[in-house]
């Protein structure tokens, strides 16, 4: 019997890796998406439109702030696995839209929950849960599932609700319910205004000629970041133990945002010249003398994670998880698919090419 699935932000990044992962494993895969007025189903049109003989894709309307048609759609979909990865996901929007933040990152989980209990369908719970409820508190990196919580965001705030009623439920009705504490995790499909995204695109602009420079905000701060598609397959075995448990996810390496920036212009054969400090630090071509990075206040957050830096010993031990796509490698990826899209050339011909001139 074919294992069925369900996903809540199928059209995400994650929500588009595991379903590859899920249909490669022959499950039939149903994913939830939003009504919107042009279509928002880029990152898995692939898979859509394939006519192997893979397992199927279905799709159906629905939102994590209507509980009856979440009632509706755990009962027609009778799901073996069930993953919540739908979130207003941005962490500096979520200053600007706290009360929805935790309307759909919050409250979305509990209706997700209640309705697979009262559903009675013995089903499979993953959370995607997240090192923002570290908060990079001083003292206590590498972070682990001992770490004490400390969100210092409203997304943080909201994942920290979701984390503890997925644990309450687990619990109180003897629910398999897992979180994932995943650490940042990017890819050629990130979200374009999320930071990795955001350089690896203007890097490609400007070496197309199309952007002038790349503005950003704290380039202190220092994530954890590995490849979204090894993560995916992290959740999907914390859903093939046979007890339920949290699991922290994560490279066990950290980096600042400077370094991302550096590697990912080093990537087309230019070398960043740093100069200045705060607010005034700027980055040039060292070859060319050319302003190409600089701060702009705006993108700066009312609270900011200074540090997320992962021990995913556990995942490690027992769920025989690693990660397999280094930090280079993560960068070399998702440069060389921005160059290829926008400039039409790899970064490797570019650089061939001559390079920025
Ligand atoms: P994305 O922002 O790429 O995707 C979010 C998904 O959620 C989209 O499919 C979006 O749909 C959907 N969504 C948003 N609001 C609602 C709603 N009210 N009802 C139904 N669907 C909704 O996130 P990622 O794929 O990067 O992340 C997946 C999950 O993992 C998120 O919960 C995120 O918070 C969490 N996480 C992510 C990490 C990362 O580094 N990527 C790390 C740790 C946790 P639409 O296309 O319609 O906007
Ligand atoms: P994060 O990711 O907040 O860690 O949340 P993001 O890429 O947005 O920020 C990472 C760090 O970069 C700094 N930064 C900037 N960030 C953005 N977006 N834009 C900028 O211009 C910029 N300049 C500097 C930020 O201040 C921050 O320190 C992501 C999301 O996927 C969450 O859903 C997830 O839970 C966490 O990762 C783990």
């Amino acid at each position: 019997m074919k294992k069925v699935a369900l996903i809540t932000g199928i059209t995400g990044q994650d929500g588009s890796y595991l379903s590859e992962l899920l249909l490669d494993k022959g499950y039939e895969v149903h994913g939830i998406i939003r009504r919107h007025s042009t279509p928002c189903t880029d990152r898995i049109d692939h898979l859509l439109n394939d006519k192997s003989d893979k397992g199927r894709i279905f799709l159906h309307h629905g939102d994590l702030t209507d509980s009856s048609n979440l009632a509706m759609l755990i009962s027609k979909v009778k799901p073996d696995e069930v993953y919540n990865l739908a979130a207003q996901s941005h962490v500096a929007v979520s200053f600007e839209v706290p009360e929805y933040t935790a309307e759909a990152t919050g409250v979305g989980t509990i209706r997700l929950l209640e309705a697979v209990r009262q559903s009675g369908i013995s089903c499979k719970y993953y959370q995607a849960s997240t090192s923002e409820l570290f908060g990079g508190i001083p003292g206590t990196a590498p972070q682990s599932e001992q770490t004490p919580f400390y969100p210092k965001s409203p997304y943080g705030a909201a994942k920290l609700y979701s984390y503890w009623i997925t644990v309450n439920y687990r619990e109180s009705y003897n629910m398999f319910a897992c979180n994932g504490i995943l650490f940042n995790h990017e890819s050629p499909r990130r979200g374009e205004t999320f930071v990795t995204r955001k350089i690896t695109i203007a890097v490609a602009n400007i070496m197309a000629g199309k952007q002038e420079k790349l503005s950003l905000g704290n380039m202190d701060a220092k994530r954890d970041w590995g490849f979204a598609g090894d993560y995916v397959e992290g959740m999907w075995r914390m859903l093939q133990q046979d007890k339920p448990c949290d699991y922290v996810l994560a490279t066990n390496e950290t980096h600042t945002v400077r370094e991302f920036v550096e590697l990912s212009f080093a990537e087309v054969g230019v070398e960043i010249e740093w100069k200045g400090t705060g607010v005034d630090e700027k980055g040039f071509d060292k070859k060319t003398g050319r302003l190409l990075v600089d701060i702009n206040p705006e993108f700066f957050r009312p609270a900011e994670v200074e540090l997320l830096w992962g021990d995913s010993t556990k995942a490690e031990n027992e769920l025989g998880w690693k990660r397999q796509v280094s930090f280079r490698g993560l960068v070399e990826m998702m440069v060389d698919e921005d160059m290829k899209s926008i400039v039409g050339k790899s970064s490797e011909e570019f650089v061939k090419a001559g390079g920025l001139k």
